[in-house]
């Protein structure tokens, strides 16, 4: 593709997993994650493919495709972030294994046959779930997104991370399925006074966030499959809390605790960690929903435009508040916009993929997307998000990315 990265380049430096090796040998152990490496063949019509089921029977992606979650490099592999390759992207589904990430006590193992979901506090009839009694509940299948608050977080003083991944690779789209928590409540029989919730994770993190009980018992999700298939371990396998439009921290993966409270918890993660510092030195609490966003994803930051003439401009748009209703694109830094046609379905806070036709006529251009929610929100520029905002809260930068196109095609991350 148009991207100067070479991806095989990606992978060096003791990122490459060896490939499986079958017990006809004709796979090689030096395919990309994922993958695996069989030889070429001259004239695929001049002899046998290789046989069904030769992979073991669960799937895999073709050598040539060797897309990768990046870390971020924190100090720890314990508590860490990978992230999503946004650019090399298509539609709306992140495919599971590049779903982005987010552990602050590693990556548990549960045992499905031995977990259960307590939920307590003030109810009338407390329920311990195993997952089979989750199983035969009503259940839904949703499309939603979940973006991690800290995503952008290297982007408020200047333009830092290179490419679309390092800036905005900490959201990812799913179709998850599982019981609505308004069902589980309503089995326990939820009290009047109850205000709030505790959910809890069973990691080394023991994750813990107080969710208000208008959103679970509107569309918060206990979620068990992705996809498709039974959730993933690194996106809490096999339970997970799914609150749609809410920062990913509250969607609490590995999920053995629910407690109904009358008042939030105030756990370390409301207190210390996931406030949002503001200019006078206060300090936002329980900054819940994801306010609207976008961002062109090709091109981006570290691509190369081989020669002027047609591309099509194509991103993601979302919003914790409901649907994307309109985005548009700039070439000019943000002097003219254009509105870009939205890929149906566009659904209730989940990614939506936009497209816009473009000829680069190989002068200078600054590319930017702005959009505009159904609550009529529109996406901020990042001056106009540091004048309320300052540049300190870490959390929730939403504000519109600009990618300048040099005029020998190389894209780069700016603040424009
Ligand atoms: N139990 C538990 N739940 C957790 C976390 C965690 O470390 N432990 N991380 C949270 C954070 S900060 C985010 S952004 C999301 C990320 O979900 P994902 O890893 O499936 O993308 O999970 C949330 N749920
Ligand atoms: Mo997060």
């Amino acid at each position: 593709m148009f991207s100067g990265l070479t991806r095989r380049g990606l992978l060096s430096g003791g990122a490459i997993m060896s490939g499986l090796l079958l017990s006809g040998g004709r796979a090689r152990a030096d395919a990309p994650p994922g993958a695996i490496e069989y030889p070429v063949q001259p004239d695929p019509t001049k002899e046998q493919g290789r046989l069904i089921l030769d992979d073991g029977g669960y799937g895999s992606r073709s050598q040539f495709e060797s897309e990768i979650r990046w870390r971020y490099p924190t100090d720890s592999l314990d508590s860490s972030w990978s992230m999503t390759p946004l650019a090399s992207g298509h539609g709306i589904i992140t495919p599971s294994g590049l779903h982005f990430e987010r552990h602050h006590g590693g990556i548990p193992t549960i045992d499905p046959a031995t977990h259960t979901l307590i939920i307590h506090g003030l109810v009338d009839k407390p329920l311990r779930l195993t997952m089979a009694d989750l199983r035969r509940m009503p259940s839904v299948s949703r499309i939603h997104f979940i973006e991690c608050s800290g995503n952008g977080l290297t982007e408020w003083e200047k333009p830092t991370l290179k490419t679309v991944q390092g800036t905005h690779g900490l959201t990812s789209t799913s179709e998850w399925t599982g019981v609505l928590l308004s069902t589980v409540l309503k089995e326990a029989g939820i009290q009047d006074s109850a205000a709030w919730i505790l959910a809890e994770g069973s990691d080394a993190a023991v994750m813990t966030r107080s969710v208000p009980i208008d959103v679970a018992m509107n569309d918060a999700i206990l979620a068990y499959a992705q996809n498709g298939e039974a959730l993933r371990p690194e996106q809490g396998y096999p339970l997970r809390l799914l609150l749609p439009g809410l920062e990913g921290n509250t969607h609490i993966k590995w999920l053995r605790r629910l407690e109904v409270s009358d008042k939030p918890f105030m756990t370390r993660e409301e207190t210390s960690k996931y406030t949002d510092l503001m200019p006078d030195g206060t300090a936002r609490l329980f900054t819940l929903e994801m306010d609207a966003k976008s961002v062109i994803t090709f091109p981006s930051g570290a691509m190369k435009l081989p020669r002027p003439g047609f591309y099509e401009i194509s991103g993601l748009a979302w919003s914790g508040r409901g649907k994307i209703v309109k985005v548009e694109v700039s070439a000019d830094g943000g002097k003219t916009w254009t509105e870009a046609a939205l890929q149906e379905p566009v659904l209730n806070k989940s990614h939506t993929r936009f497209r816009m036709p473009w000829i680069w006529d190989g002068n200078e251009a600054v590319l930017q997307s702005r959009c505009t929610d159904e609550t009529g929100y529109v996406q901020p520029t990042l001056p106009e998000l540091v004048r309320v905002r300052g540049t300190k809260s870490v959390y929730h930068l939403n504000a519109i990315q600009s990618w300048h196109v040099a005029a020998n095609g190389e894209v780069t991350n700016v603040h424009a």
